[in-house]
């Protein structure tokens, strides 16, 4: 097939649209001149974001002229890949879906939605009437290797995944921070651009921010920092929640009328005194007796934790007790405490009261529950690998939506051998990466720059009430397609239905929303509508069958007996957890020059101590082994990390064989996940549990003593 004639250009002139590569959504300001961005900055205007940018988001014009990026349908033939026409690879694709599909049963299609399906509106709105049509069990997400326990706290306690409570940071007294690092992530279930800047305003007017990590991160250097042993938040949580209770400081105030379970929570954390987890945590019991004082005395307090909390094995308990540290001390539903923001476009409009979207099925192999729909991804390699007996279906095909798991879930190199055995494999992705490199056919989307897009998913977790449309700058040329597009055309060629577009589900959901918007609206307002801080909507917006707020739910309060069983076991020599790092995202960044400029970032960090007795130093190569993988990567001493901690940045593990990715070739770096073990997991939710991997560190070249 000829390439058409180079696309139509934009205009010369200003452009404002977000940033869709974060959850911070900054707004941003382009200019174009002979069809070039010329400038990056920050929109000063946006009531959100204020003018603040990072360097990825400088970047983006990087992505748009990439010439890695795809544009046009491939598919393999043996170890090359032919161009082909949209019609054509879209007749392929479904025939083969419904080929597996027909001969080995429904299930025998899985299908994994990645990271930016919720950054591209179009993707959000079109991607679930194509999943649906292949009507299947085996659907796995992102979610399940990020923030699914926030899910469960907020099903069990508020009634809906979604009602999931975002700090109030703009008007806090006291910030407690626990595994998020937002000077790097800039924000996660918590869209608050410029979160250095809001974090040094919290000290400015004379509140506190202290931060729990097993590093002394970014993030530290705006906080008071304690380092934390890996996977023991929840009981530090239950500690703080001890002294609360014991010393009288439990205030609840309003929400009593509508909040049941305070005294389920007061004996669940009877036992968990500070002097009991004080060794297991690695904090003195006299520092936390003083936290959970401050915290309970301050006049506004919010606490807050995100993946470092819900990718452990207690992630479901860590979501759980961070939310019933807010409401146990009255910081819920209030003015810089834990608050609902009330989207333009609310996803949750026609959710109705009582619903309990899980454990209605398992999967196959290892039984793990279903939530909302999906099974965990730690599930799928072996859903692929392992023969089927007893009637069961084995995956033989595989849909991977802008996602990398090869790289992104635990036992990378598991899946990746799997994939390469599968019947079929197809991959909606504008990147031929260490996953996409398996598929028979890749169906590459317009991205980025050229994508209109509203924050479908981000407006719900804003530190303030705002919206913003998103009007592409590039135009596409006649041979590309929108995700939209794609999804539409495969539902349509599986179901034998038309689609709708995206567009239209957006029109309606803003005007049936809480401020009754048009499109247009927003399309007048380039730098986006400001609705204000979150206000009070408790107990109206509750989901509960019985319309109140659950402190210490049932299926929560189960799980603790497994947390006790920890307090006592043996500790590791070494845990393994992740570091994000400020020009990264995720695995699909290695490929702009800009941000991989400057010594190479995948390294390991780990203790003075430890390296004196393994004996390395900064830069020589230590190996790595968990129970599933090994890997060799430099060492990097610093007393940022706690002494049998190591940290590694996830991500990274490029230059395989296929994948076409030039730059990120050159600093493939290792994958984190070739570590991470499938069998992990915070088994309430089936979250993997990334962090906290028990691996054994030696030099690279000796030979390992220790027994695994
Ligand atoms: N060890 C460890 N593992 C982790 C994590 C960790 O902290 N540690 N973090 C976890 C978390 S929080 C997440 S969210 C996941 C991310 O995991 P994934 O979502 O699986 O991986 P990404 O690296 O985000 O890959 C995104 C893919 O989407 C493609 N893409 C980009 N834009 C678009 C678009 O508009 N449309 C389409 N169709 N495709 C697009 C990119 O080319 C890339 O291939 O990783 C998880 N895995
Ligand atoms: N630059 C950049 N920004 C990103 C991303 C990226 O890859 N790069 N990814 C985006 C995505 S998909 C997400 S989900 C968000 C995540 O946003 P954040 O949650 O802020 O992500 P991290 O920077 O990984 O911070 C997690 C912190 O948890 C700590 N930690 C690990 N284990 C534990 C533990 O057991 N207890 C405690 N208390 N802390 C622990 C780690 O040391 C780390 O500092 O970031 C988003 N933003
Ligand atoms: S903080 Fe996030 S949204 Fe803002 S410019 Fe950087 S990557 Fe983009
Ligand atoms: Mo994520």
């Amino acid at each position: 097939m000829t390439v058409p004639p180079s696309p139509t250009l934009p205009a010369d002139g200003v452009y404002y649209r977000a940033c869709n590569l974060c959850e911070a959504i900054c707004g941003l300001q382009f200019t174009v001149q002979d069809g070039v961005v010329t400038d990056v900055r920050g929109d000063a205007q946006d009531p959100l974001s204020q003018g603040h940018i990072c360097p990825k988001g400088t970047a983006l014009p990087d992505l748009h002229a990439d010439p890695d990026r795809l544009k046009r349908p491939l598919r393999r033939d043996g170890q090359t890949w032919v161009e082909m026409e949209w019609d054509a690879a879209l007749d392929l694709v479904a025939n083969e879906l419904r080929r597996v599909r027909d001969t080995h049963g429904a299930d025998a299609v899985a299908v994994y939605q990645g990271n930016p399906s919720v950054h591209n509106s179009g993707t959000l709105l079109s991607a679930g009437g194509f999943v649906k049509a292949l009507d299947t069990r085996n659907r796995y997400s992102a979610t399940s290797v990020d923030q699914l326990p926030h899910h469960r706290a907020a099903l069990e306690m508020l009634g809906h995944p979604l009602l999931l409570p975002i700090p109030d940071v703009d008007r806090t007294q006291f910030l407690l921070m626990m595994g998020a690092n937002p000077a790097a992530s800039n924000g996660s279930i918590m869209t608050a651009p410029g979160m250095r800047r809001r974090l040094k305003d919290i000290r400015a007017r004379g509140g506190r921010v202290v931060l729990i990590d097993p590093r002394r991160t970014e993030s530290a250097e705006l906080a008071e920092h304690h380092f934390i042993r890996p996977g023991t938040d929840a009981a530090l949580l239950l500690a703080l929640i001890h002294v609360i209770f014991e010393e009288g400081l439990d205030r609840p105030g309003r929400l009593s009328d509508f909040v049941d379970g305070l005294d389920d929570l007061r004996g669940a954390a009877a036992g968990f005194t500070p002097e009991r987890v004080s060794a297991r945590t690695g904090l003195a019991a006299d520092v936390i007796r003083q936290l959970a004082r401050d915290f309970a005395r301050s006049e506004s307090a919010v606490a807050y934790g995100r993946i470092g909390l819900s990718t452990q094995a207690f992630g479901g308990l860590c979501q759980w007790l961070l939310n019933a540290l807010n409401v146990l001390t009255g910081n819920f539903d209030r003015q810089g405490g834990a608050m609902l923001p009330r989207p333009a476009f609310d996803l949750l409009m026609r959710a109705r009261r009582g619903e309990r979207p899980l454990g209605r099925f398992t999967s196959r192999v290892r039984g793990l529950p279903e939530f909302d729909g999906e099974l965990p991804s730690a599930a799928l390699a072996e859903e692929m690998d392992t023969p089927a007996t007893d009637g069961g279906v084995q995956v033989r095909a595989f849909v991977s939506i802008a996602g990398n798991p090869v790289l992104s879930t635990p036992g990378g190199e598991r899946l990746d051998a799997a994939l390469a055995g599968l019947e079929f494999m197809v991959a909606v992705d504008p990147y031929l990466n260490e996953t996409t490199r398996h598929a028979h056919v890749i169906l590459p989307p317009a991205v980025g720059l050229e994508v209109e897009h509203y924050d479908a998913i981000f407006h719900h977790f804003a530190v303030r009430n705002t919206a913003r449309l998103n009007a592409p700058i590039f135009p596409i040329d006649e041979g590309q397609r929108f995700d939209w597009q794609i999804f539409e055309g495969l539902r349509e060629r599986l179901t034998g239905k038309k689609g709708s577009d995206p567009a239209s589900r957006l029109a309606l959901g803003l005007k049936h929303g809480p401020y009754a918007l048009s499109v247009d609206d927003l399309r007048a307002a380039p730098h986006g509508l400001d609705f204000g801080p979150m206000t009070p909507c408790l107990p109206e917006r509750l989901l509960t069958p019985d319309g109140r707020l659950h402190v210490a739910p049932a299926e929560l309060l189960a799980d603790l007996p497994r947390l006790e069983a920890t307090l006592d076991a043996p500790v590791p020599d070494f845990v393994l957890i992740g570091r994000r790092q400020l020009r990264s995202n995720n695995s699909w960044m290695h490929n702009t020059p800009r941000l991989m400029r400057g010594a190479d970032r995948c390294t390991l960090m780990l203790h003075p101590d430890d390296a004196a007795r393994i004996g390395v130093t900064t830069g020589e190569q230590l190996s790595v082994h968990s129970r599933v993988g090994r890997v060799t990567v430099p060492a990097e001493v610093t007393d940022a990390v706690m002494p049998g901690v190591v940290s590694l940045p996830h991500g990274f593990g490029h230059g395989r064989n296929g994948a076409r990715l030039e730059v990120a070739a050159q600093h493939p770096g290792v994958s984190y996940n070739d570590l991470a073990d499938p069998l992990l997991l915070d088994e309430l939710t089936g979250n993997a549990a990334v962090s906290g991997v028990p691996v054994t560190v030696q030099r690279a070249g000796t030979v390992a003593l220790s027994a695994d």
